[in-house]
Parts: structure tokens; C-alpha cells; sequence
């Protein structure tokens, strides 16, 4: 067994969308690093709090393992690998703690120009392209739905033009993608953002007072932006 750790560590996304405004956000917290940012570890110095820059989608697991303790991650991630260990008979391990304010976008489906879109019956026999399987398939189990779920790890809003589906369940934000692709969306399953994560159970003690303090310096910054 390792020995506990009296730093904190949180995961951030190394490039992205949501790199640069989380560790803009921290250092409005009063965090500051030794500089590299080509490298993975960045160790803090104004505070025990080290930054770890990783994948967006290895956040969450992260967390769960507890290799780190806070992460920066959009809410989709969250919710769908949240998903996918419920479905998996896996226990939480993690959940939003904050929502942040950035990084904006919801999860929605979309179909192709001209269909004359009733509802969500009309799904029903179709095949639907994504990224995010099992928030789809919870959705189409909400609505009481039968279609066939393609899983595409990108360039998901080409899948109708290529036929390898009728409809698809992507990221939007402005919207241009979609309509690049002769597609429209029709509904919406999640409104997202980036969030604060952090596992399900309480952190331990050393740990759990510098995630407090950090808590209340984000939540300062968060009512200063708004
Ligand atoms: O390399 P890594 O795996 O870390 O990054 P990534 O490529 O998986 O993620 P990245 O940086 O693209 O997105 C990170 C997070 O940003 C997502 O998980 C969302 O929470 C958030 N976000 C906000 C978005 C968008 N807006 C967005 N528009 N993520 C993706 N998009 C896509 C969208 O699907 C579309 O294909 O961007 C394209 C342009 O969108 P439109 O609607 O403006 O045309
Ligand atoms: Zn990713």
C-alpha cells in the first residue's frame, strides 16, 4: 500500500477546450506551480496543491482510483463514465462538487435536415451514432425507446452522410457543426459545463482541509465572476 498523501492533487485538462480557463481559475484561487507545462506534474507552491494535466476522459477515473483527489472536467464526462459504472455494477467513486461556468455545451440529438421530426418515437429502429453510449442508452430507456446505439469515437456528425446511421447524439454549442453537416437537433439529453470533481467519499483529514479551503476561494472567485 502506498502511504497517504498530505498534498493535494488535482487533474486538469493538459489541452483542450478546458485547459486554459481551469488553470486560469485556479491561479484566481491563489495557486501557483513550478512551471511545465510540457511536462504531466506540476507541483505547487503557494500550497500543497499539485496539478496533474491528463486526457479530459481519464478524469474521472482519476478520482475513482484516487490517484487524484479534484478534477476539472466537463459534466458530460462525469455523468457518462458516472453511467457507465452504475450500468458496470460499479459503486459512485466520484461526483460534481462545483459547477464552474465555463465550457458550455449540451449533449444533444440531432437528425438529418429534412426529416420532419415528431418526437422522440420516431427514433425508434434507428440507428444513432455517439460518443457518449451510455447517457444515450439511459436516455433511450427513459423515453421508452428501441434503437440500435453506434458507438464512434469522433467525427460522429459525419455518420448519417456515410451511412453508418440515421440520427446522432453529439456536443453543441453554437450549433455551426451541425449545420455543416446538414444535420439539426431535435432535443437536448444534458445541459453541461465544466464542474469541480471529487470522489463520493469524504477526502481524509490533511487532504479534506486543503480541498475546504480551496473550496472557499473557488467559491469567492465563482461570485466575483458572476
Ligand atoms: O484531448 P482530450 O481528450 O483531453 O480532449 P477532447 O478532444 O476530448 O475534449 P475537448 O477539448 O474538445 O472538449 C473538452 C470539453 O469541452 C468537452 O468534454 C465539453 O465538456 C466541453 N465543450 C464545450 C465542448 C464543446 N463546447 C464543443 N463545442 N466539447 C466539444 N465540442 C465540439 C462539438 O461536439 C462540435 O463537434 O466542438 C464542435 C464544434 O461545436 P459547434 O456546435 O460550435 O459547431
Ligand atoms: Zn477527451
Amino acid at each position: 500500500n502506498t502511504p497517504a498523501r498530505d498534498r493535494l492533487r488535482i487533474a486538469i485538462q493538459k489541452s483542450g477546450r478546458l485547459a486554459d480557463p481551469a488553470r486560469a481559475l485556479l491561479t484566481s484561487c491563489g495557486l501557483s506551480w513550478r512551471e511545465s507545462r510540457d511536462r504531466l506534474f506540476c507541483y505547487g507552491e503557494s500550497l500543497p496543491v499539485d496539478l496533474l494535466l491528463v486526457r479530459d476522459d481519464d478524469i474521472p477515473g482519476l478520482i475513482a482510483e484516487g490517484v487524484c483527489d479534484l478534477g476539472i472536467v466537463g459534466r458530460n464526462v462525469l455523468l457518462e463514465q458516472g453511467y457507465d459504472r452504475v450500468v458496470n455494477g460499479n459503486p459512485p467513486a466520484f461526483r460534481e462538487w462545483r459547477a464552474l461556468g465555463f465550457g458550455g455545451c449540451r449533449l444533444a440529438l440531432a437528425v438529418p435536415d429534412g426529416w420532419d421530426w415528431q418526437g422522440p418515437e420516431q427514433l425508434a429502429g434507428k440507428r444513432i451514432a455517439t460518443s457518449y453510449p451510455a447517457s444515450l442508452t439511459r436516455w433511450l430507456a427513459e423515453q421508452g425507446i428501441d434503437a440500435k446505439v453506434v458507438l464512434l469515437s469522433g467525427s460522429v456528425e459525419i455518420a448519417p452522410r456515410l451511412g453508418q446511421a440515421d440520427a446522432i447524439c453529439d456536443l453543441v454549442s453554437s450549433g455551426a457543426t451541425l449545420a455543416a453537416n446538414q444535420l439539426k437537433p431535435v432535443t437536448t439529453l444534458l445541459e453541461s459545463e465544466a464542474v469541480l470533481a471529487g470522489p463520493a467519499e469524504p477526502l481524509d483529514a490533511t487532504r479534506g482541509e486543503l480541498a475546504d479551503l480551496l473550496l472557499r476561494r473557488l467559491d469567492g472567485a465563482l461570485r466575483i465572476r458572476h
